[in-house]
């Protein structure tokens, strides 16, 4: 069954020049882009997105990085996208991340991990709404 997920490219991997290795990766795996867009997060739209770890130590830090420059959001569809466009970022800690994976290719430390993309079926509906309010 097909399902949406969100996928950003952070300020990190767009400054670094690795938008175009990040889409690639999507479709070379088989899933489609169903909205692509560049953008500069306001804090209040960061926060809402990040609102999961609101109480945690790197919150405000992580706000900070999130809204440092352009990102691209993007709705990536297809079977399995959520799980797959994880697989293909790697675990949240770029040296715990698998071989092969985006962040394992690009990155070093946890904040600056390159990639986001939604965790469930829940976060994803919830973020798409909050980057592509009316689009889906
Ligand atoms: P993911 O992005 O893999 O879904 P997450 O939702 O747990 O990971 O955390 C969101 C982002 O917050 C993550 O991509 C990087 C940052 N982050 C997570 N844990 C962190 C930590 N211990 N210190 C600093 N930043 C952290
Ligand atoms: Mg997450």
């Amino acid at each position: 069954m097909s399902e949406r997920t969100l996928v950003l490219v952070k300020p990190d991997g767009v400054a670094r020049g690795l938008i175009g290795d990040v889409i690639a990766r999507i479709e070379r795996k088989g899933l489609k882009l169903a909205a692509l867009e560049l953008r500069t997060l306001d804090r209040e739209t960061a926060e809402t997105h990040y609102a999961e770890h609101k109480d945690k130590p790197f919150f405000g830090d992580l706000v900070d990085f999130i809204t440092s420059g352009p990102l691209v959001a993007a709705v990536v569809e297809g079977p399995n996208a959520i799980k797959a466009f994880r697989q293909l970022a790697g675990a949240t800690n770029p040296v715990e991340a698998a071989t092969g994976s985006i962040r394992a290719d690009h990155a070093l430390e946890v904040q600056n991990n390159i990639v986001h993309g939604s965790d469930g079926p829940e976060s994803a509906e919830r973020e798409i709404k909050i980057f592509f309010p009316d689009r889906f």
